[in-house]
């Protein structure tokens, strides 16, 4: 028996593992206790893995849709059918009418994520969608417009911080994102017993004093805007903007002061349903602190300012001199400074669409449907590499149509998914035990920086291949020049180990070290406005002039919003079984009371609706209906429900356990198409969306 020291590729904080192989297979996955930074964490999900290594319905070889079944086929007839179909769709019409989707999963992929773009742009495919659109597309814009560049997200300085806001982020639910951080709840927990006040600020109370980790500042969804807004406003008014910081480092003050002008507390308090002195005394603990840190996530990113809300957020750290000292928001630098690789100027990022002006880079999810059924040059064929469109993006009816009107899908994925129901071809990817990597994912986000290498556990089970073989068989079948005609992966790694000498590192000294890993410096003040902030004048811009049309609207939807008196606004809760739509094939995360996804209300709410828990309901707004069963969360605001997303996979071809499970995609309560997403950033509106719930 062997013992393998790797890392964990499902979600941000990348927790060290230790893998047993006996005869050259997985015999058992535990939490690393010697890895220097995530210390012998790991969650539910992470040693989940292993399940999802061997479970019988993973996809082990070529599928080809047939007869209305998937059939095995062999990897050399799947690639000269996939390669002559996308041919002939090319030679017909363009590279346009190649669309990709690269779902989340991609994101945690070293070799799989370059080779995938390596080959879009020997197609020359423009059309490319990613889950980014359904997550935190907001904060590379705010980035972009705010800093210059949409690789800088300075980070809570959770260890020192005498203050701490969480807003629109549940980690101990998600475990973090858009920050790696092993165990962020109990960080939080040990900022709470060493005297820090943690602050959540969100429509669900997740935390609360007794609790141990901090309390709960209850807001209405899709409002975070407003409350930022209006906690400047307050700090301005008593004197908790420091001048010769922004003097120093800002632009645009002017501007910001006229925008803030708007939201005294107590306008605020009309719309966030956060009461003035609630936003009185936070904005009191702010000036007070000695070091308060600001961190948002996906509840905020979701809402219609996701944008707005992010460049908020750093100007709150900014004005009261948080922003790059220690206990505030400190840059993490990493293996390498990716600050200049990020810079852009945000007003050039734009293009004229058939659905109006649009940001460049990946096209809104929300528009997917929209470039297969409404435009003239329509895509014709759409690779899905780790991704489960039809459940992750709003709208599943308005899909369903446009994926069965394709001539040709393709997915690469451990499963026959949700999406697989209108796939041709379903090719076997590999799991993180059977590949390679290295901890890209944590670049410029890791609260405690660490660099780690993986070499595949064990060699892939059954015809399962890793992405970048798959894309580079892909283009060798095209006649495309390949990487495995030059050496295979080596190139990809080749960039990397070209990134990784700026910290004077190199593959070599990765492997060569216990685990694969060495630790980095960690967060330090000083640098931000010397070296990260990429804008031409060396300044943070306060009040980007890009965001004229936005801020107008932000004040007419502040109008729209006081007038709107009841009626329910729906959330997501997610819980720590369940990942996304893919953990739902793992039977030992399917306990009882996690084997459904119902609609949670607060009592009072249900009451006032004479709804009955554990009754089915039927939920419905403009955009489409669901019934699902009630049941009751005393934790929720009044007017907000929440349901978990991800579920509904009554025709999930390839899982079994999903399929006992099925539970319902609450994603058909959402809006697509234009006027769904941020203009700004393409981000989804996806969170504080109107429903009407009545019994079924
Ligand atoms: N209502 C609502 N909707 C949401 C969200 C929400 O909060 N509320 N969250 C959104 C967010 S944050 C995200 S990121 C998106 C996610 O959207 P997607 O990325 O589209 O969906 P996932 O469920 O993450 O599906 C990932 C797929 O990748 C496969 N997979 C896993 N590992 C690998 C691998 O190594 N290689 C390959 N090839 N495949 C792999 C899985 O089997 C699964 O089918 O969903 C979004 N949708
Ligand atoms: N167990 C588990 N872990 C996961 C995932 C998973 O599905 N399951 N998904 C992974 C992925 S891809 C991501 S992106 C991360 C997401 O990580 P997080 O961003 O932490 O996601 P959530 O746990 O959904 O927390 C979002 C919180 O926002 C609140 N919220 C909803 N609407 C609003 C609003 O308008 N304003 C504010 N202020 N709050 C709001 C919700 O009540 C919820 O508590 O989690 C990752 N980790
Ligand atoms: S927290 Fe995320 S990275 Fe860590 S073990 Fe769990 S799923 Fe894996
Ligand atoms: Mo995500």
């Amino acid at each position: 028996m062997s013992t393998i020291r790797t890392f964990c590729r499902v979600c941000e904080p990348s927790c060290g593992l230790v893998a047993n192989v006996e005869d050259g297979q997985l015999a058992r996955v535990q939490a690393d206790r010697d890895h220097p930074v995530t210390k012998g964490f790991a969650c539910a999900k992470g040693i989940a893995t292993f399940d999802i290594h061997h479970d019988p319905d993973r996809v082990d070889q070529p599928l080809r849709h047939f007869d209305g079944e998937l059939r095995p086929a062999s990897w050399d007839e799947a690639l000269a059918d996939i390669a002559r179909r996308l041919q002939r769709v090319l030679d017909r019409h363009g590279p346009s009418a190649v669309g990709l989707y690269g779902g989340n999963p991609l994101g945690f992929n070293a070799l799989g994520y370059l080779s995938l773009g390596a080959w879009l742009g020997q197609l020359g495919a423009i059309r490319s969608f990613s889950a980014g659109t359904q997550d935190c597309a907001n904060k590379f814009a705010g980035s972009q417009a705010v800093f210059g560049s949409r690789t800088v997200h300075p980070l809570p300085d959770i260890e020192r911080a005498e203050l701490i806001f969480v807003i629109g982020a549940n980690p101990r639910a998600s475990k973090g994102s858009f920050i790696s951080l092993p165990n962020m709840i109990q960080r939080l927990r040990e900022a709470h017993q060493r005297g820090a006040t943690v602050h959540f600020v969100n429509p669900r109370r997740i935390e609360t004093v007794d609790g141990g980790v901090g309390d709960t500042v209850l807001l209405r969804p899709d409002t975070d805007v407003y409350f930022m807004a209006g906690l400047l406003h307050e700090l301005r008014a008593t004197g908790g903007w420091r001048r010769e910081v922004l003097d120093a480092h800002g632009t645009n003050v002017d501007e910001l002061e006229r925008f803030v002008d708007d939201y005294p507390v107590e306008r605020v308090a009309e719309v966030t349903a956060i009461d003035a002195s609630t936003l009185r005394d936070l904005a009191r603990e702010i000036r007070q602190a000695d070091g308060t840190a600001f961190y948002m996530s996906t509840g905020a990113n979701m809402g219609r300012q996701g944008t707005l809300a992010y460049w908020l957020m750093h100007m709150l750290s900014l004005v009261t001199g948080n922003l790059d000292r220690v206990g505030g928001n400190l840059p993490s630098i990493g293996f390498y400074p990716n600050a200049r690789a990020g810079k852009a100027d945000f007003g050039a990022g734009f293009f004229e669409s058939e659905f109006g002006r649009l940001r460049r880079g990946n096209l809104p999810g929300n528009l997917l449907s929209h470039y297969i059924l409404d435009v003239e040059e329509p895509i014709r064929a759409l690779v899905v590499v780790a991704g489960n469109p039809l459940l992750s993006i709003g709208g599943e009816e308005r899909l369903r149509k446009a994926f069965s009107q394709l001539e040709l899908v393709v997915l690469v994925d451990l499963y026959a998914n949700a999406t697989a129901e209108y796939a041709d071809w379903v090719l076997p990817a590999a799991d993180q035990f059977e590949r390679a990597d290295l901890t890209v994912i944590g670049l410029g986000l890791q609260a405690q920086p660490f660099v780690q290498y993986t070499d595949q556990v064990v060699a892939p089970r059954h015809e399962r291949r890793e992405e970048w073989w798959i894309f580079a068989r892909l283009a060798q079948e095209m006649g495309l020049d390949s990487p495995l005609d030059r050496g295979g992966a080596e190139e990809h790694w080749g960039k990397y180990d070209h990134m990784l000498a700026a910290s004077g590192l190199s593959l070599e000294a990765l492997r060569a070290s216990p685990g694969g890993v060495i630790e980095l410096p960690g967060l330090h003040a000083g640098r931000f406005f010397d070296e990260v902030v990429q804008l031409p004048d060396g300044r943070v811009d306060c009040c980007p002039e890009a965001f004229d049309t936005a801020r107008r609207r932000c004040r007419e939807m502040f109008d729209e919003m006081r007038g709107v008196a009841d009626g329910l606004l729906l959330i997501t809760r997610r819980d720590s079984f369940m990942h996304n739509s893919w953990m739902h094939n793992v039977p030992g995360l399917k306990k009882a009371g996690h084997d459904h996804n119902p609609l949670w209300l607060h009592p009072a709410d249900a009451e006032a609706r004479g709804l009955v828990e554990g009754t089915e309901v039927r939920v419905w707004n403009d955009h489409g209906e669901v019934v699902l069963p009630l049941a009751l969360d005393e934790a929720l605001g009044r007017g907000v429900a929440a349901a978990a997303h991800g579920w509904g996979n009554a025709g999930a071809p390839g899982m079994s356990v999903a399929r006992a499970h099925p539970g319902v995609n609450i994603n058909r309560l959402l809006p697509v198409g234009p006027g769904s997403f941020e203009e700004l950033s393409s981000q989804a509106h996806m969170t504080g969306v109107p429903i009407r719930v009545e019994p079924a």
